[in-house]
C-alpha cells in the first residue's frame, strides 16, 4: 500500500512540474487493489481500473515500465499508443480497462468462461465504480455470469462521487450489493479502508468460488480523497465528509496497528520508505532517460491487425448444390470441427436452432459448452467474446439479425478493433451478421449496415454473394485471429444454390472475384448487389462489363478494380446500403485518385435512398438501390 501511495505522491508532484499529462488518484483506495490481489493467485486475472495502481505494483511490474507507459516510451505496455492504465498484460495477468469502464465486466465473464471450459479452478476479479455500475454492461455482464455461474468477482469500489456525481444522484438503493438479489447472485459489503478485512473476504470467497464456481459481488465501502483527475478538484465534496475519511486512511491506520501490536517499529517503516523511495527514484530515471518513441509509419499500419498467414485449403472432391444458408452452417461445422477450441454463442442457436435454423443439430453435435444460447446482451455477449480471446480460444457471435449489433457496438468498435493495435491482444472473434432488405422486414430487420464497421480501423468485414464464397470465406474467417465481421443476406440464403465442395476449404480474405468479363464498363458491387447486376446484364446482353464481386470489403482489393477501370474506362458502384458515406463513396473517391486520367466518365455510384428502410413492398422496392441501376448503368454507358 506504501508503494503505491509514494508513487502517486510522487505522481503528483510531477503533475506540478508538467512532467505527466494526467493523474487518476486512488490515494486513500490502496487497501482494495493490493489486498484483493494478494487475496488472488498470480495466474488469476484481474481487470482493473483507473484507481487500481496497487494491482500492478503487487503484481510486481517493474515501475520504470509503469512510468514509461505513462510517459508513452517503448518500456510501457501499449508503443506510446495509450496512456494511464490503458493496457493489458499477458505476463502479468492483468487486463487493463478501455476508456469507457463497463465494457470490461463482460471481458471478464469470457475469462471466467474459459475457466469453466478448460475445467481450470480459477476465477477472474473485475472492478468498476459505482459510477460504471449505472452503465448497461454492469447489468449484461453480472446476468451473463449468473445464468452462466461463471467464477467472477465483481468488485464495486463505491468511493462516494463518479466525477462530481454523488451516489445519491448515481442510483437509488441503499447498497449496490443489494442488487445481488436481482441477479440471484452472493454478495458482501466489505469496509473498504481496512486491509484485513479486504484480504481475509476476499481469500475466503475466492477460495470457495474455485471450488463452486459462481459470481460474486463485493462492494467495498470506500472515499475518493482527491479530484475525478487532479485539474478537477474536489469543490463539491463537504468538508466533514472529507476529514472523516482522512481519518479513516487505510495506510495510516494499518500502521498504527502494526506499531501497536508491535509488529513493524518506526525504524522499520522508515527503511521501508526509503527502499521504496530508492526504487522509485530509479524507476523514474530509466523512464525520463529513455527517447521519445520515433514514429514509423509502417510499423503503426501493419499492428492494426495481428498478421495472419492464411493457410490457403484450395476446394477440392466432392461437389453437392446447396443453400446459401446451407452453406453458412455447413462452413460452421467443419470450422467447429477444426478448432477444438471455438465456442458458438448466440440468442436462441442450441436446441432452437437459431432463427434461421443455421445451426440445428449442433447441439447434438457440439454439446452445450460450446453451441451457447445467450442472454439479450449484444454488448456483453461480445465482450464475453473478447475475454474468451485474451483466454486463448476463439468465438463466433451471432447476431439475430445484423441489425442489433447496435446494441452491442461499444465493444465492436472500441475493444476488439483497437486491442491489437493498442497492446497486442487479438480478438479472435467472427461476428455474425444476417443482413439485408428485399424482404419486407421494415427499417429494424432489414438494415445493410457494414458502413458502420468499414471506417473503423482494426476490424475485417467479409460480405459473400454465393454459396461457395460464403463457406470458404466463413472458414477463412474463424481461421484468421482478427476480429471479423461476417455479412450473411437473408434474401440469399434461400434464393441462393451452387455447387459446393463438401470438404473444408478456405479462400483467402481481401480477394474479390471477377464474375463477368467484359470491355466496356466496370461494375462493383456486393452482397445483393451481384445479383441485381447479374439480373440486369443477362436482361442486356449487349452490355459487355466487367462484373466485380468484392466479397471482402475491409480489406477491399484495390489491385483488381483499378486493373479493372483502367481496361474498361467506365465504372459503376453498386451498393445495398443507403448512398450517403458508404463503401461507393470511398472506391469512387479512390479510383478518381489513382485512375482519374483512365475514365471515360464520370465514376457513378447507386446506393438505395438515405431513409430509413421501408416495410410495405411498393415503398421498400422504391427505396432500394436495384431500382435505379439499369438505368444509371445505360446512362454510364451513353455518356
Ligand atoms: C461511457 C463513459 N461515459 C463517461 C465517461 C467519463 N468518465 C470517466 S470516469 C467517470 C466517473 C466514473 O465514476 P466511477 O465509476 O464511480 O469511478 P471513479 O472514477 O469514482 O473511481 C466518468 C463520468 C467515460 N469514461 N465513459
Amino acid at each position: 500500500m506504501l508503494k503505491s501511495r509514494m508513487i502517486e505522491e510522487k505522481m503528483l508532484i510531477l503533475l506540478r512540474q508538467g512532467k505527466i499529462s494526467k493523474w487518476f488518484s486512488g490515494i486513500g483506495q490502496e487497501a482494495i487493489s493490493v489486498g484483493l490481489t494478494m487475496a488472488l493467485q498470480s495466474d488469476e486475472f484481474i481487470l482493473p481500473m483507473h484507481r487500481n495502481l496497487g494491482v500492478f505494483t503487487t503484481r510486481g511490474i517493474p515501475l520504470n515500465r509503469l512510468f514509461s507507459q505513462w510517459q508513452g516510451k517503448l518500456s510501457g505496455f501499449t508503443n506510446g499508443r495509450d496512456r494511464s492504465f490503458h493496457f493489458g498484460s499477458q505476463e502479468y495477468k492483468i487486463i487493463g480497462m478501455i476508456s469507457h469502464l463497463g465494457p470490461q465486466l463482460g471481458v471478464a465473464d469470457g475469462i471466467a468462461l474459459s475457466h469453466v471450459l478448460k475445467n481450470e479452478s480459477k476465477l477472474t476479479a473485475v472492478f468498476s465504480g459505482e459510477g460504471g455500475t449505472s452503465e448497461g454492461d454492469f447489468h449484461e455482464a453480472l446476468n451473463i455470469a449468473s445464468v452462466w455461474s461463471l467464477p467472477v468477482l465483481f468488485c464495486i469500489e463505491n468511493n462516494g462521487y463518479g466525477l462530481s456525481t454523488p451516489t445519491t444522484e448515481q442510483y437509488n438503493c441503499e447498497n449496490i450489493a443489494d442488487r445481488g438479489n436481482g441477479y440471484g447472485m452472493e454478495s458482501h459489503i466489505v469496509e473498504g479502508n481496512n486491509i484485513l478485512e479486504v484480504y481475509s473476504t476476499v481469500k475466503q470467497i475466492s477460495e470457495s468460488v474455485r471450488k463452486n464456481p459462481r459470481p460474486v459481488l463485493i462492494e467495498f465501502k470506500t472515499f475518493r480523497r482527491r479530484g475525478h483527475e487532479e485539474a478537477s478538484g474536489t469543490k463539491y465534496v463537504p468538508e466533514d465528509l472529507m476529514s472523516f475519511w482522512k481519518s479513516k486512511d487505510p495506510i495510516d491506520n494499518f500502521e498504527s496497528f502494526l506499531i501497536v501490536t508491535k509488529v513493524l517499529s518506526k525504524t522499520k517503516i522508515d527503511e521501508f520508505r526509503t527502499e521504496i523511495s530508492n526504487e522509485i527514484t530509479s524507476g523514474l530515471k530509466l523512464a525520463f532517460d529513455e527517447n521519445e518513441i520515433k514514429a514509423d509509419l509502417k510499423t503503426e499500419l501493419n499492428d492494426v491487425y495481428k498478421p495472419f498467414d492464411c493457410q490457403e485449403v484450395k476446394p477440392k472432391g466432392e461437389l453437392k448444390e446447396i443453400r446459401f444458408i446451407d452453406a453458412v452452417s455447413d462452413g460452421l461445422e467443419h470450422a467447429m470441427n477444426k478448432h477444438n477450441d471455438l465456442i458458438i454463442m448466440g440468442q436462441d442457436i442450441a436446441e432452437y436452432g437459431g432463427v434461421f435454423k443455421i445451426t440445428e443439430g449442433f447441439v447434438e453435435k457440439f454439446g452445450k459448452n460450446r453451441v451457447r444460447n445467450t442472454p439479450i446482451c449484444e454488448s456483453g455477449i461480445i465482450e464475453t467474446a473478447m475475454g474468451l480471446s485474451i483466454a486463448g480460444m476463439k468465438s463466433i457471435v451471432e447476431l439475430q439479425f445484423a441489425d442489433f449489433i447496435s446494441s452491442g457496438f461499444n465493444p465492436v468498435v472500441n475493444y476488439l478493433a483497437k486491442s491489437h493495435y493498442r497492446w497486442g491482444q487479438e480478438a479472435d472473434i467472427v461476428l455474425r451478421m444476417p443482413c439485408g432488405a428485399g424482404v419486407g422486414a421494415g427499417p429494424f430487420h432489414s438494415q445493410t449496415n457494414e458502413a458502420w464497421f468499414t471506417k473503423t480501423p482494426g476490424l475485417k468485414v467479409l460480405y459473400p454473394a454465393f454459396p461457395f464464397d460464403a463457406k470458404g470465406l466463413l472458414i477463412s474467417a474463424v481461421q484468421d485471429p482478427n476480429p471479423v465481421l461476417f455479412f450473411e443476406h437473408k434474401a440469399l440464403y434461400r434464393s441462393q444454390r451452387q455447387q459446393v465442395p463438401v470438404d473444408y476449404y478456405s479462400i483467402p480474405i481481401g480477394k474479390a472475384s471477377l464474375i463477368k468479363s467484359g470491355l466496356d464498363v466496370t461494375i462493383i458491387t456486393y452482397g445483393a448487389g451481384v445479383h441485381w447486376a447479374l439480373e440486369t446484364l443477362n436482361k442486356n446482353s449487349e452490355i459487355s462489363a466487367d462484373l466485380i464481386d468484392l466479397r471482402s470489403i475491409q480489406p477491399i482489393d484495390y489491385d483488381c478494380i483499378l486493373k479493372s477501370v483502367k481496361k474498361t474506362n467506365r465504372v459503376i458502384i453498386l451498393q445495398e446500403d443507403s448512398l450517403f458515406g458508404g463503401i461507393a463513396s470511398d472506391i469512387s473517391a479512390f479510383l478518381m485518385e489513382n485512375t482519374f486520367e483512365f475514365l471515360d466518365a464520370p465514376i457513378k455510384r447507386v446506393g438505395s435512398l438515405n431513409t430509413p428502410i421501408p416495410f410495405a413492398n411498393s415503398l421498400e422496392q422504391q427505396y432500394l438501390a436495384k431500382a435505379n441501376f439499369e438505368h444509371s448503368l445505360k446512362t454510364l454507358l451513353e455518356y
